[in-house]
């Protein structure tokens, strides 16, 4: 019988050079005042890399040159514009062994997530939009769909390659151009697709990406000359960002945080709902807006969840996210470890019950051990604040009202999840729910079709799909 076996990845697949510079119309450079700010590998806290941090200048050149492009990239005709997604999508496939390491060191996280599910998400996003390009006259856009201008996009540091994807491919495909800015701890994946887009040559000035910290952000998204921003990160910034931009007629898209609920009835297949609660807030060490960090169980089958769930969190392999074994990798960076650490010993200090497997930690890098915490309530803040970590609050109800009334209690709206034999109560649960995805005997199941957005303070405006292109047409 065949079996699948994966050749081992290792770091020599790619080669990271010491120093990165900014791609602005075509080319890398230092930046104007030669600013840098260095990226480091989570696991080891091994400096990769210098990168340039760019100014106020280097923002206006890298717009100016997207306006530039705009005018022939606009006008080109989408079968045109499919053909450099399509070839985009292709390097990225032959490429995407070499991009997965990259991801993972620059990331932390597991190169089985990074290979098995980024990569292929990140190609099948272009070969998506790539398909779109030359239909978007008679899909119902209006008699004239037409690009906005140059697109401002700010993505953030746990799918950095992904949300690039996300970004990008729906811009491109309808005629936009794009200034990227990449978060400060993950920014090599960008500058190596900045390379691909080389590759693939793709008219200079459509794509830029701008290397950086916060400030490089808000300069960007308040340039007079980008039409259309967006934006995935905290809902802090987002809501810095939505101020920033408003009354300037400048089109938003906002993804930000969220506290997805993930419900557990008592007719639920057990075993399948456990390896669906570990994925939704395991996978990618928890690093996800849609995570389901509030597990919600029907109280008659919590001791059968919490002792299966235990026994399967047992088994989680913690540590290099090289080794293709690997469950759960770095933490992304000190700060987000910080501020997962604090979250937790609040937990404990008001008064919910931590527990976490036994596993070993690497002495240097950024680790936390998957914990879940037991006996909270509504009341407790782990209950109610975005975590973005591998840790799991577990709360229970009676009826599935009061579980619809407790998942929809919070600033968020971003995800849920509903494990039930019964059709019919997922239908009738789903309705009730206040989330933009609600996934149905699974969790964290991402497609390029499929729009991706929230309600209330995780952000509005869709991604993906159909929806993704509307943002980016006038
Ligand atoms: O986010 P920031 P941080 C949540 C998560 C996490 C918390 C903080 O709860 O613990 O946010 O993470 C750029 N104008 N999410 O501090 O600061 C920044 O350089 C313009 C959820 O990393 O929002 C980076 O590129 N841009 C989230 C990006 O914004 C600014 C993913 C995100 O960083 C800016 C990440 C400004 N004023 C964090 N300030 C999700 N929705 O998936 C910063 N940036």
């Amino acid at each position: 019988m065949f079996e699948y076996a994966p050749a081992p990845e290792s770091r020599s697949v790619v080669e990271i050079a010491s120093s990165y510079g900014l791609f602005i119309d075509g080319s890398f450079d230092g930046g104007k005042d030669g600013n840098v700010f260095k990226t480091v590998d989570p696991a080891t806290e091994e400096v990769l890399a210098e990168v340039a941090a760019a100014g106020p200048e280097d923002v206006d050149r890298a717009v100016a040159a997207a306006r530039r492009a705009f005018t022939t990239w606009s006008a080109l005709p989408g079968s045109e514009r499919a053909k450099y997604l399509f070839r985009i999508a292709r390097i990225i496939q032959e490429r995407s062994r070499e991009l997965a390491v990259l991801e993972s060191l620059d990331n932390g996280k597991p190169i089985r997530e990074s290979r098995d599910v980024d990569l292929p998400l990140v190609a099948a996003h272009f070969f998506y939009y790539a398909g779109w390009a030359d239909k978007l006259r008679y899909a119902g856009f209006g008699p004239d769909p037409r690009p906005l201008g140059v697109a401002a996009q700010v993505i953030p540091w746990n799918f950095p390659l992904l949300m690039l994807a996300w970004k990008i491919a729906p811009a491109l495909a309808t005629g936009n151009t794009v200034v990227l800015k990449p978060a400060e701890t993950t920014p090599l994946s960008a500058l190596f697709f900045a390379d691909v887009c080389r590759q693939a040559e793709l008219p200079a000035g459509v794509v830029n990406i701008v290397t950086g910290a916060g400030d490089t952000g808000a300069y960007l998204v308040r340039h007079p000359d980008v039409a259309k921003v967006a934006f995935t990160g905290s809902t802090e910034v987002g809501r810095e960002i939505a101020r920033s931009v408003a009354g300037t007629g400048k089109r938003l898209t906002l993804e930000l945080g969220g506290k997805a609920a993930n419900i557990v009835f008592d007719d639920a297949p057990i075993d399948q709902a456990v390896e669906g609660i570990v994925n939704g807030i395991f996978f990618n060490q928890g690093h996800v807006c849609c995570a389901g960090s509030r597990l919600l169980v029907q109280e008659s089958v919590l001791d059968q969840v919490l002792e299966s769930l235990k026994r399967r969190m047992a088994t989680l392999r913690v540590g290099d996210p090289l080794d293709k074994n690997t469950d759960i990798g770095a933490i992304n960076s000190a700060a987000q470890l910080a501020r997962i650490t604090e979250l937790s010993e609040i937990g404990v200090q008001e008064g919910a019950e931590r527990w976490s497997p036994e596993c070993s930690l690497p002495d240097r890098g950024f680790w936390f051990a998957p914990t879940i915490f037991t006996g909270v309530t509504q009341a407790h803040r782990i209950a109610r604040e975005e975590i973005f970590g591998p840790v799991l609050s577990v709360l229970t109800f009676r009826t599935p009202d009061e579980a619809v009334a407790k998942a929809n209690n919070t600033p968020y709206g971003l995800s849920a999840g509903i494990w039930t034999e019964k059709g019919s109560r997922i239908l009738a649960v789903a309705d009730k729910l206040r989330a933009g995805v609600v996934w149905a005997n699974t969790f964290n199941k991402f497609d390029p079709a499929s729009p991706f957005g929230g309600y209330k303070e995780s952000g509005y405006g869709r991604e993906g799909g159909r929806h993704g292109l509307e943002a980016y047409l006038a």
